[in-house]
């Protein structure tokens, strides 16, 4: 039985911050940007989140010091990154984007996989399909995006790395091995720096030398991540597109400097804690229907209190209700507190809040 080949598309942003940063200032648009720590004339500690295009042709590049980035580009202007817009942008984005899969997989703030070999029955219709998907990203979001087309989720990842900003790569399930083959091997997920310098005494730099190269001695080498590796080369990967969460839970805890039982106390350290849980919620783009509460008591009891929302939220105020009633209902009264923590699971990724109303 043969199987029908699947088409599908990997869309990423072009330098995703800095480009919300330009639309909401077009003052910003003919400079060079930089959004990451504050450099304070080069004494900044801290790191570059990413820049545009102009500030790259400086030199600068995402997770470099900040203090590196203002040496190359002290032209630039530096603004600190504005998580809530891009976040908002971000969820619009993937919002526009799932109107045009079958299939559709999330994979970090700017970036997502889709699968259109339902709705595209060749690879010319989803070129056409790819084009209206920026399109309508450009529109309506004023961004420009980059979209890789292959037969599975490694080469079309690879595919929209490509050609950027506003790039469009297709390649053929014929075409794989040749489009492949002169790209280093780094372009290949997973292969990291200390990878490839072991790789380069084996004479493989490119992905064709690794293609090419024996796969039982690359297995000696690198046991099953060499297997895999090899078959990676040859532009090999069946996994499917399907939305997954990978983090199962966030939680904050804190331990007090004495053992207490005053309320107030306890109150203010789980607000403070409920606030931490949703900021980094917030930040990994996760919603969460489940609030957990963690007590230990002086003498190391420990209570765990959980309460299930009708609703995915990810509103700092539902967080710090739920946690309140839940300790308002089992914290005992006139027992001292040694510890206490807040978690959040049950975990969607990147969907709009469903309210109540
Ligand atoms: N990011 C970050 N720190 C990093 C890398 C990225 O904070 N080390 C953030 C800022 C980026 C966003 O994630 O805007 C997306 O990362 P990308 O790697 O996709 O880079 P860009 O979208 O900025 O640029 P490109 O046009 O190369 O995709
Ligand atoms: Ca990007
Ligand atoms: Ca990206």
């Amino acid at each position: 039985m043969s199987r029908k080949t699947r088409i599908i598309f990997h869309l990423d942003m072009d330098h995703f911050y800095t480009a919300i940063e330009e639309r909401e200032n077009p003052t910003l648009r003919d400079k060079a940007v930089v959004v990451g720590a504050d450099p304070k004339q080069g004494h900044g500690r801290g790191v570059v989140a990413t820049s545009n295009y102009k500030a790259r042709e400086a030199g600068v590049r995402s997770g470099m010091p900040i203090s590196r980035a203002w040496r190359l580009c002290p032209e630039a202007v530096y603004l600190p990154p504005n998580f809530p817009l891009y976040i908002k942008s971000s969820n619009e984005v993937m919002d526009i984007a799932k109107g045009y899969a079958d299939k559709f997989e999330q994979w970090g703030i700017d970036e997502a996989f889709l699968d259109v070999s339902e709705r595209a029955r060749n690879f010319e219709e989803a070129e056409d399909l790819a084009k209206r998907l920026k399109a309508e990203v450009k529109e309506k979001q004023h961004l420009t995006a980059s979209i890789g087309i292959g037969p599975n989720k490694l080469v079309a990842k690879i595919a929209s790395d490509f050609h950027k900003p506003d790039g469009l790569t297709v390649v053929r399930e014929n075409e794989v091995e040749a489009f492949l083959a002169p790209l280093p091997v780094r372009k290949l997920l997973w292969v990291g720096r200390k990878t490839e310098a072991k790789l380069k005494p084996l004479g493989i730099e490119t992905i064709g030398d690794l293609a090419r190269f024996d796969p039982a001695v690359l297995n000696e080498m690198f046991g099953v991540m060499g297997v895999q590796m090899h078959l990676m080369a040859r532009g090999i990967e069946n996994s499917e597109v399907e939305q997954r969460t990978g983090v199962k839970s966030i939680s904050h805890e804190t331990t007090f400097e004495e053992d207490t039982d005053d309320s107030k106390e306890v109150l203010a350290a789980l607000d403070a804690l409920s606030e931490d849980v949703a900021k980094e919620t917030a930040e990994q783009q996760l919603f969460f229907k489940t609030v957990t509460v963690k007590v230990r008591y002086e003498n190391f009891e420990t209570h765990t209190y959980a309460k299930s929302l009708p609703f995915q939220t990810n509103r700092t105020q539902d967080l710090r209700k739920t946690a309140r009633e839940l300790l308002s209902v089992h914290l005992e009264p006139g027992r001292k507190v040694r510890l206490l923590g807040v978690r959040a699971s049950n975990f969607v990724s990147g969907q709009k809040q469903k309210t109540l109303l």
